[in-house]
């Protein structure tokens, strides 16, 4: 890799597709330049990387600032092929443990856009660059889409406790894939209306349907009856991000209209599993229940994945390992703030056969970058919402383009 120092740094706002600002961010070298804007979450775990809002709680101009007046001035000058270097100089400059100072969504941003900007003044493509940066065990070639077609939680204004209820189509091919996903949806929207009537086809943050159901269980029995009609039954499972945490509290789950129990709880997950063949469920229990994690990963033997519990946290993850929490976990680069730390909790993972599923957020931007990601290092998964959302399937579109190269 050569030597091409950083000459400058522009940061931006722009609107997420929830509209609310964010930060895009373009780095330049003498012979390169690119950008990546910073995603947003909805139901984001206690211990992410903190996201900096102005005194408004909404703008970003104090993390553009931040960007403008502190990072780029250390930046400038350095070089764009060694991430670590770049990533450990914003870390110092920061020097808090969530990034409070100077904003995980400002580092971020500046993180990736670093490595995009190396890509391309190396020539290569963001995937192979990526490949070149840390030695991960890969599991598939190509990610199994996770595709949230029916949102709930904090991401639709239904009464859903549950947030995300995936598609997860099983083949090799991702354009077969992403069409299995637009069959499906085509279908669920026709099950919807005929249910429940027009007015119940307004889609979620992440472009799934957020139709009022009665209960937790309706959207797989939508699920089940769209892929029986696609004659889909050998090529499809099924998977939930529960996001537990934000229906729980004080030992409590409110669920369905009423406060259950953990065990409660647990006891629907065993007969949804048996009955939906689910393949994977996030987050099941609370943030904080590693015990909780274990017993429904050892009980159903089923993928068990922390999100909020282990936010793309070295630490947490180790924690989450030592307790035999989890056998998978979902990454996201903003929840810890810089590409390399993200690449060394991947890099833990897989050294201990915990799969990772690539994820975007709820509050997306156009960027494609998660895509790479996933299929640099062989990752079981990707989850990307739904095609029906430009912002999600350009992530997907990516790693049809890159899988035809
Ligand atoms: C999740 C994510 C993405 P958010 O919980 O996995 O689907 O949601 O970005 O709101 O944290
Ligand atoms: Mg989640």
């Amino acid at each position: 890799m050569n030597n091409y120092p950083i000459t400058k740094i522009v940061s931006e706002e722009i609107l997420d597709s929830r509209n609310n600002p964010t930060i895009e961010v373009t780095v330049y070298t003498e012979n390169a330049s690119d950008s990546f804007s910073v995603p947003s979450g909805a139901s984001t775990g206690t211990h992410e990387a903190c996201e900096l809002r102005d005194e408004d709680k909404k703008g970003v101009k104090n993390a553009i600032k931040n960007i403008n007046e502190i990072i780029s001035p250390a930046l400038i000058g350095q070089n764009i092929c060694d991430q670590k270097n770049i990533d450990r100089l914003m870390c110092e400059l920061d020097g808090t443990t969530q990034k409070t100072k100077l904003g995980g969504n400002a580092i971020i941003g500046v993180s990736i856009a670093c490595a995009k900007t190396a890509a391309k003044s190396n020539n290569l493509e963001v995937y192979e660059y990526l490949k070149t940066l840390s030695n991960i065990k890969a599991s598939r070639t190509n990610p199994l889409l996770y595709m949230n077609l029916i949102n709930g939680g904090k991401h639709a204004k239904n009464d859903l406790a549950f947030q995300e209820y995936h598609i997860v189509p099983f083949t090799e091919d991702t354009e077969e894939a992403v069409e299995i996903g637009i069959k499906i949806q085509d279908s669920l929207e026709k099950i919807i209306e005929n249910e429940l009537g027009k007015e119940e086809l307004a889609l979620g943050d992440e472009g799934g349907f957020a139709p009022h159901v009665e209960n937790i269980k309706k959207p797989l029995t939508y699920f089940a009856q769209a892929i029986k009609e696609n004659n889909l039954e050998d090529k499809v499972r099924l998977a939930l991000d529960v996001a537990a945490s934000s229906f729980y509290n004080e030992e409590q789950y409110f669920v369905d209209g009423k406060n259950i129990s953990k065990e409660e709880l647990f006891d629907i997950y065993k007969n949804l599993i048996q009955e939906f063949n689910l393949l994977s469920i996030e987050d099941p229990f609370n943030e904080e229940d590693f015990e909780g994690f274990k017993m429904i990963k050892n009980e159903t033997g089923i993928y068990i994945l922390g999100d909020d519990l282990t936010v793309t946290n070295k630490d947490l993850l180790q924690k989450a390992i030592s307790s035999d929490s989890i056998n998978a976990m979902i990454i996201k680069p903003n929840q810890i703030g810089t590409l390399s730390e993200t690449l060394e909790t991947m890099k833990l993972a897989r050294d201990n056969d915990v799969e990772l599923v690539i994820s975007h957020r709820s509050g997306e931007t156009d960027d494609d970058f998660i895509a790479d990601l996933a299929y640099a290092f062989g990752c079981f998964g990707i989850k990307s919402g739904s095609p029906k959302k430009s912002e999600r399937m350009i992530k997907y579109q990516r790693l049809i383009n890159i899988s035809q190269k």
